[in-house]
């Protein structure tokens, strides 16, 4: 900032100096996220050595960048995901708080100290090779209301970490190769804060419909009693007549929320396919990329028939998937043929033909062609758009 003038008006110098003070407490607790987001950072990222405790510890630091500073980014990024995997690594100091807890209730432990990539459970107590219940085995209703309780208001809160993120506006963090003792950096984009988004959202959509029915069995009967094959799913359901009945108390509003949560998830995984489909940049140092041609297909035909999905709730009718098949010959003056078949869903892939190599000679492409058959970057261009289309070929 350059210095005031001293003919300038106290008014301006007084306006100066409020500026300078408003800007000094912003960088402030900025500054003040931004060292917590590098603290959590440092333990986060430990190459080879970061524990999952490593990931608890992280979190609590991540945690205080955000109650620093909400509006911070970076700091809600990494909350959002280590919230996530501390509610299922961290039990809580009592009661049935966290999946951590859970697993505890059926008889597993989380453990802590081990690397990442070490499976950080240990097995379920057994007897005779088959599952032991322990005592402390919840009843259905119990799982049910912690999934409805807990489990939901933690996706909440992680989503609404996401939401902070400016996404469409060029939001780009980079995990750097020093920081996971790799090769490249990592580069984080709108398309893996979508992923993210569309990740939780689909999550809570299932733990909406699943919390919706009357859960209210004996779940520790039940295991043990399924180890002896002594009952039938008739057994089970004659037993417990209200299980997976609508809960007439909230079953309907959940159900409710379900929709919503999937619609929402449904969108924000056509977003980032389209930001991911998009992107300019080299995509072997991204987060979330697609590695082959086929990788993309899938992952496109994945949200079309996801975009049934919700066009069927939208207009209470059935989904329907229809798969349609092309088949191509492509000739040239050298009567030269190639056949071409390719199946697609519904909307025909962009660039179907990215991949195929075209022997030497001008090739014709022959089929009922308008041109816009084929959207997108074309390399069509490189036949003659002429004569009849050979179905069946
Ligand atoms: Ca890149
Ligand atoms: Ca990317």
């Amino acid at each position: 900032m350059a210095m005031a003038p001293k003919r300038h008006s106290l008014i301006f110098m007084a306006a100066t100096v409020f500026f300078i003070f408003t800007n000094a407490s912003v960088s402030r607790a900025s500054d003040a996220s931004q060292t917590l987001v590098a603290e959590g950072r440092a333990v986060l990222f430990q190459g080879d050595m970061t524990t999952y405790a490593d990931i608890l510890t992280a979190n609590e630091k991540f945690k205080k960048a955000v109650a620093a500073d909400s509006a911070d980014p970076d700091a809600n990024l990494f909350y959002a995901v280590s919230r996530i995997a501390t509610f299922l690594l961290q039990n809580s100091a009592g009661g049935l708080n966290t999946a951590a807890d859970l697993l505890g209730l059926f008889g597993a432990e989380i453990m802590e100290n081990r690397p990442l990539g070490e499976d950080p459970v240990t097995n379920l107590p057994s007897l005779y090779d088959q599952y032991n219940p322990p005592d402390t085995v919840p009843d259905g209703e119990t799982v049910r209301a912690f999934l409805a309780e807990k489990l939901i208001a933690e996706i909440d809160a992680a989503l609404a970490n996401l939401a902070v993120i400016p996404v469409g506006s060029g939001y780009g963090l980079t995990v750097t190769a020093a920081e996971i003792a790799g090769d490249t950096d990592v580069q984080i984009d709108d398309g893996d804060v979508l992923v993210a988004r569309s990740s939780l959202e689909l999550l809570r959509a299932a733990s909406c419909i699943v919390t919706a029915y009357d859960l209210d069995v004996d779940l520790r009967e039940l295991l043990v009693l399924d180890n002896g094959d002594v009952l039938g799913i008739q057994k089970i359901l004659d037993l417990n007549p209200n299980m997976l009945h609508l809960r007439p108390a909230d079953g309907a509003d959940q159900l409710a929320a379900a929709k919503s949560s999937l619609l929402a998830g449904i969108d924000s995984a056509r977003a980032a396919y389209d930001f991911i489909a998009a992107e300019q940049d080299p995509q072997d140092d991204d987060l979330f990329y697609f590695d082959s041609y086929r990788a993309r297909q899938q992952a496109l035909e994945a949200v079309i028939e996801a975009e049934e999905i919700k066009a069927a709730l939208n207009q209470d009718r059935p989904a329907e998937f229809r798969e349609i098949s092309e088949h191509w010959r492509l000739t040239n003056d050298n009567a030269d043929q190639i056949y071409l078949s390719f199946n697609y869903l519904s909307t025909p892939p962009a660039d179907t033909f990215t991949e195929l190599i075209v022997p030497y000679g001008s090739f014709y492409f022959y089929g009922n062609n308008d041109g816009n058959f084929f959207p997108g970057a074309d390399p069509l261009k490189k036949f003659s758009r002429t004569a009849t289309r050979s179905p069946g070929t």
